[in-house]
């Protein structure tokens, strides 16, 4: 046995799993958790007496800076990656999307050179599909051996939204090379109607935005697409459920043992469509695809992530500066979806969730930490375990952030939380033995970050 001490230990906290919560010492060695026992010796201790101690937290849904049209989602890979690291996030998956006509994996090489030198913290990339040509389908399989085994596919948005021939062609190439799908379940001819027909009539305003997106066609293309996979065989994991109309489907998926997964995001689980309502183009902030929904949907999200029928909770994270939003006013549709969050899901749903008996502590680690490491594929990811990567929070669950503009890290103009003063915020953040982010300062390394090359196992 090795008696040298360990690079770092972090002492007398209560570690929480996604099975359980005890109290111990947990010793690093370079980058790796090396041993979880008592009474360890370390180059470095940090007393975690009264704080929960718990893996990394890893947020399988972020756009950091997404090109659209002419404007770029506000949070770089710096920018956003340090947000992250200061909300307990030490893992991110972000996406590849190819422009018309390029070939994926140059789209790919490009995005990574994106993140090179400027990531705070690990990162994925899934792959979207807006081309099912013969010719992208056969590069699937050499995309899952570069770290890419998860595809996004769209039902909604000009230019990227399938047909459902084309999302059966595409669920059936990715149950054949056992990857799994990423969908963004809306109905895209409806929305284009109910848009046309709102602005029409004058109805220009973002409380429109929600008008234009009913939770019951979510539900429709949700069922429509558990019908295309279950016929082509194919995993698939919808994304950003805002509603009970999907929660439903997928529950029903689920009990005929269909591999149909769901993901939600704190926004969908703290916020309502009331915020549409407010007055000065303030709803703007909050819009997002699918829309903020009713106090029944919400009830209905946490239900089903207590009850097992949702695996996921990401953020959607795609801030847009403000200046950006207002392009908007006059036209609902044309304001850029998308919300900041990348910064605020742990302690969101840790103050939501455990403080309020929503949620267990365990579930909550659970679903903010190790079973999107799983679904998604990042190896030694989301877990407190000896050779696990030692990326680790040390959360304190009394300290009171106040969710504002001013507090949070990410580069944009406004919260969307502003209101909202939470308890339990991390006081540390280590990613592969680093410490990243200790009393509310960045004292990590841009540029520490690696590209993962994910595995589906
Ligand atoms: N919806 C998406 O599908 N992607 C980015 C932001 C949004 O609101
Ligand atoms: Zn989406
Ligand atoms: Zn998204």
């Amino acid at each position: 046995m090795n008696m040298e001490p360990f690079d770092l230990v972090i002492a007398n906290g209560q570690i929480v799993t996604a099975a359980d919560t005890y109290t111990a010492d947990i010793g690093v060695r370079g980058e790796k958790i090396a041993c979880i026992g008592r009474g360890l010796r370390g180059r470095r201790t940090i007393d975690a007496s009264g704080c929960l101690v718990i893996p990394g937290a890893v947020d399988v849904h972020v756009h950091l800076q997404m090109p659209l049209g002419d404007i770029t989602s506000s949070d770089d890979w710096r920018s956003g990656t340090m947000a992250a690291a200061h909300g307990g996030t030490t893992s991110i998956v972000d996406f590849v999307d190819p422009l018309p006509g390029q070939p994926p994996l140059q789209a790919l090489e490009e995005r990574l050179a994106e993140a090179e030198g400027q990531a705070c913290i690990d990162y994925g990339l899934h792959m979207v599909l807006s081309d099912v040509s013969g010719k992208t389908l056969a590069q699937l399989s050499r995309m899952i051996d570069v770290g890419i085994p998860t595809f996004k596919l769209f039902m909604a948005y000009e230019g990227k939204c399938l047909t459902d021939d084309q999302l059966y062609l595409a669920l059936r190439e990715i149950a054949r090379l056992g990857a799994l799908a990423l969908i963004h379940a809306e109905n895209y001819p409806i929305i284009r109607l109910f848009v046309r027909e709102l602005l029409a009539e004058g109805k220009t305003e973002p409380r429109w935005h929600p008008r234009s997106r009913p939770a019951i066609m979510e539900g429709e293309a949700t069922g429509r697409l558990i019908a295309l996979a279950e016929m082509a065989g194919a995993h698939a994991c919808i994304a950003h459920i805002s509603c009970a109309a999907v929660v439903c489907q997928i529950r029903a998926a689920r009990a005929r043992g269909l591999p149909i997964y769901g993901e939600t995001c704190p926004q969908y689980l703290v916020l309502t469509q009331d915020v549409y309502e407010r007055p000065d183009f303030e709803g703007a902030r909050y819009v997002c695809s699918p829309p903020l929904r009713a106090e029944e949907d919400q009830a209905a999200l946490w239900k089903a992530l207590a009850d097992g029928t949702l695996q996921v909770i990401s953020t959607d994270h795609c801030p847009w500066w403000w200046q950006d939003k207002e392009r908007g006013r006059g036209d609902f549709s044309r304001i850029p979806g998308g919300v900041p969050g990348i910064e605020t899901r742990l302690s969101l749903t840790y103050h939501f969730g455990v403080r309020a008996g929503r949620l267990t502590p365990q579930q909550w680690v659970n679903l903010c930490c190790t079973r999107p490491a799983e679904l998604f594929g990042l190896p030694g990811k989301g877990k407190i375990q000896v050779g696990a990567d030692a990326d680790i929070v040390i959360f304190d669950p009394e300290r009171v952030m106040p969710l504002t503009a001013e507090r949070l890290h990410s580069q944009v103009d406004y919260s969307i939380y502003e209101d909202i003063t939470v308890r339990g915020w991390p006081r540390a953040t280590i990613s592969r033995g680093r410490v990243l982010v200790e009393d509310g300062r960045f004292i990590g390394l841009v540029g520490h970050g690696r590209f993962i090359r994910r595995r589906l196992v």
